[in-house]
C-alpha cells in the first residue's frame, strides 16, 4: 500500500472515527478501506499512435453535423515543416485513455526562441472542431481538453501532466520563430486499462450489427476500467454507484474482474457517510473521498442490488458478509420514506435525496421511484437469503406486498393499462420500466404497457443510455424478446451508424445536441452506463446471439 495511504488516510479515517461518536461504521471504515486498497488492480500500458491527419467537414448529415475526413497518413507529419501547417488534426483510430507526448525538433537552423501550441483532444469530431468560448457549460470549464503548452527549448520531448481521453487531437501553432523551422514527431499516447483478459468472440453467426455492438460496448468498458469503475475517463472521472452496478453487470459477462467491483464495493463502504447513508460518488485523486451530501436515492439502494450480484457471480461470502451491514441500513431509506399507504413519499424524499432515474428534465419520477423501491426491497432480500440472514430483514416480504398493493391501486390505470404517479398524469418509459422491474406489473401487463407507449405521442422518453438500460431490461422480464433485440439494435446501433467506437453518456436519437451540461462538447462519448449491451448479448445469447 501506498505510505500514504497507510499513514494518512487511515490516519485520518482512525481520527474521524474517534472523533465523531456517531459514526454508524466507526470500527470498521479502516478494515473496508485497507481491502479496497488490497484490491487496487495494476494498470497495463500499450503505446497509441496516430493514424491519420484529418479535417472535420461540415456535413449535416453526419452526427453533430461534424465528419472526419481522412487526409494524409500521420507519418508524414514527420517529415514536413510544422510552421507551413499551423493547424492539424490527427485521428489515432479508437479511443484512448492515458497520457499524451510529442517531440519538436529543428529541420535545420539552430532554434532560436520557444514555441507555443494548443492541443484540443476530443472523443468525437465536434469537440475539435466546436469553439469552447464563451463557455456555456454548466460543468467546470476545465474539464474540456485544451491545453496550452510552451516549448521553451528545441528540440524537446514534453509529457502532457493530465490523463486525457480522446480520439482526435487538433494541434495549433499559437507562437513560433520566423528564425528556424521545426517539426513535430514522436506523437504517442501510453493508453492505460485495468483489463488484462478479453473475452472470446461472438459466434460468427451473430448478427453483424450485434457484433459491432458488442465490440463498441468492451471498448467502453475497457475504457472506464481503470483504478476503480469511472463513469467516464474524459468526464467526471469517478465512481458512482449506479454506473458501478452497470459495469459489474457488463464484466461478469464479459473481463470478469471481479477484484475491480470488491474495490469498489468496499471504497464506497469506507467512505459512506456518518449516517451510514452511502455517498454516491467517490473521487480517488489524490486520495479517495466521497462527493459530500451528495445522496443518490437509487444509487443508494441498488449498491444492495451490486453486492448481491457480486456474491452471485463470485461466491465471495466474506466480502458479502463484511459489506452486508451497509446494504442493511440502505432499506431505510425506504422504510423512511413511505408513507403509511404503502406508497413511497416522493416530496419527503425529495427533500433529502437526489431522484435521479434519467436525465430528461420533465421527468416525474414518483411512480418510476416506488417500482426501484420494491426492486431494491426484493434484490435486499434475496442477498439476505443468500446470507442466511431474512431475521435481520423478516418485515421486507409485508413491505414489498404493501408497497406492491399501494403501487397497483394508485398509479395503474386499468384502462390505459398504463402506470403513472398520483399527482401527475405523465406517461413515461421511467414509469413503466420501474413498475415492471419492481415486479408491480405482472409480464402480462408489462407488456401492454410497453407496447401501448409506443402510441402515444407526447410520452416522456428516455434520455440516456443509463435509462435505455433499464428499457431493454424490461422488455426482456416480461418476454419480449424481439423488441429487446430490436430496440437494442435500434438504439446502441444508431451510435454506431453515428461513428461510435465507445458509447456515450447521453444520447437521444432524434437530438445529437442533447446535454445536460448546456454544452454538448462537454458530454462524455466513452461512458460506462452506456457498456450494457456487453451484458445483455452474452446473458441472453439465444435473444442477441442469433
Ligand atoms: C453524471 C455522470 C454519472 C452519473 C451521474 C448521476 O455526473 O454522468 O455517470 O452516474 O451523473
Amino acid at each position: 500500500m501506498n505510505k500514504f495511504f497507510s499513514t494518512g488516510l487511515l490516519g485520518l479515517l482512525s481520527f474521524t472515527t474517534a472523533s465523531l461518536a456517531q459514526d454508524y461504521y466507526a470500527n470498521a471504515r479502516a478494515q473496508w478501506f485497507k481491502k479496497a486498497e488490497a484490491c487496487k488492480p495494476a494498470l497495463t500500458l500499450t503505446e497509441k499512435r496516430p493514424q491519420h491527419i484529418v479535417e472535420i467537414a461540415n456535413d449535416t448529415t453526419a452526427f453533430q453535423h461534424c465528419r472526419a475526413v481522412q487526409v494524409a497518413p500521420a507519418t508524414s507529419l514527420d517529415t514536413t515543416s510544422f510552421g507551413d501547417k499551423k493547424e492539424i488534426i490527427l485521428d489515432f483510430g479508437e479511443h484512448i485513455t492515458g497520457h499524451f507526448s510529442f517531440a519538436v525538433r529543428t529541420t535545420g537552423l539552430a532554434a532560436d526562441g520557444p514555441l507555443r501550441f494548443r492541443f484540443t483532444f476530443g472523443e468525437v469530431p465536434a469537440e475539435v472542431s466546436v469553439p469552447f468560448d464563451p463557455y456555456p457549460g454548466i460543468l467546470s470549464r476545465a474539464w474540456l481538453q485544451d491545453e496550452v503548452v510552451t516549448v521553451m527549448h528545441v528540440p524537446d520531448t514534453i509529457t502532457l501532466p493530465r490523463r486525457l481521453a480522446f480520439r482526435y487531437v487538433k494541434i495549433e501553432l499559437l507562437g513560433y520563430s520566423p528564425y528556424y523551422q521545426f517539426n513535430l514527431h514522436d506523437l504517442k499516447c501510453m493508453a492505460s486499462t485495468s483489463v488484462t483478459t478479453w473475452p472470446e468472440p461472438l459466434p460468427p453467426t451473430t448478427d453483424p450489427i450485434i457484433r459491432q455492438i458488442d465490440q463498441a460496448g468492451l471498448n467502453t468498458l475497457k475504457e472506464c476500467m481503470q483504478t476503480v469503475y469511472e463513469d467516464g475517463p474524459k468526464r467526471d472521472q469517478r465512481l458512482w454507484i449506479g454506473d458501478l452496478y452497470l459495469e459489474a453487470l457488463g464484466n461478469t459477462y464479459s473481463f470478469k474482474q471481479h477484484d475491480l467491483t470488491k474495490r469498489c464495493l468496499y471504497l464506497l463502504a469506507a467512505l459512506s457517510d456518518t449516517t451510514g447513508h452511502l455517498l454516491a460518488t467517490v473521487i480517488e485523486q489524490p486520495v479517495p473521498r466521497a462527493q459530500d451530501k451528495q445522496f443518490l436515492f437509487e444509487y443508494a439502494l441498488l449498491y444492495n442490488v451490486a453486492l448481491k450480484d457480486y456474491l452471485e457471480a463470485t461466491g465471495d461470502r466474506t466480502t458479502a458478509e463484511d459489506l452486508w451491514p451497509v446494504a442493511k441500513k440502505q432499506l431505510d431509506i425506504v422504510r423512511e420514506n413511505m408513507r403509511d399507504n404503502g406508497l413511497m413519499d416522493y416530496e419527503k424524499l425529495e427533500e433529502t435525496w437526489w431522484v435521479f432515474f434519467d436525465w430528461r428534465e420533465e421527468l416525474h419520477k414518483e411512480a418510476a421511484t416506488q417500482g426501484l423501491a420494491v426492486f431494491a426491497l426484493r434484490e435486499s432480500y434475496r442477498l439476505a437469503e443468500l446470507l442466511g440472514h431474512e431475521k435481520e430483514v423478516a418485515d421486507l416480504p409485508a413491505l414489498i406486498k404493501k408497497m406492491t398493493k399501494a403501487a397497483r391501486k394508485h398509479m395503474y390505470n386499468l384502462a390505459t393499462g398504463l402506470f403513472t404517479g398520483t399527482t401527475s398524469e405523465q406517461v413515461s418509459y421511467a414509469s413503466q420500466i420501474w413498475m415492471i422491474l419492481g415486479g408491480i406489473a405482472t409480464p402480462k401487463e408489462g407488456q401492454r404497457a410497453l407496447t401501448a407507449l409506443r402510441t402515444i405521442p407526447d410520452v416522456c422518453r428516455p434520455g440516456t443510455p443509463y435509462l435505455y438500460h433499464y428499457y431493454i431490461q424490461a422488455l426482456l422480464d416480461c418476454g419480449m424478446r424481439q423488441e429487446a433485440k430490436q430496440a437494442l439494435a435500434t438504439y446502441w446501433g444508431g451510435m454506431v451508424e453515428k461513428g461510435a467506437d465507445t458509447f456515450w453518456e447521453t444520447y437521444d436519437p432524434q437530438d445529437d445536441f442533447l446535454s445536460q451540461y448546456n454544452f454538448y462538447p462537454l458530454n462524455s462519448y466513452c461512458h460506462a452506463w452506456s457498456c450494457t449491451p456487453v451484458y445483455f448479448i452474452r446473458k441472453y445469447p439465444e435473444v442477441f446471439q442469433r
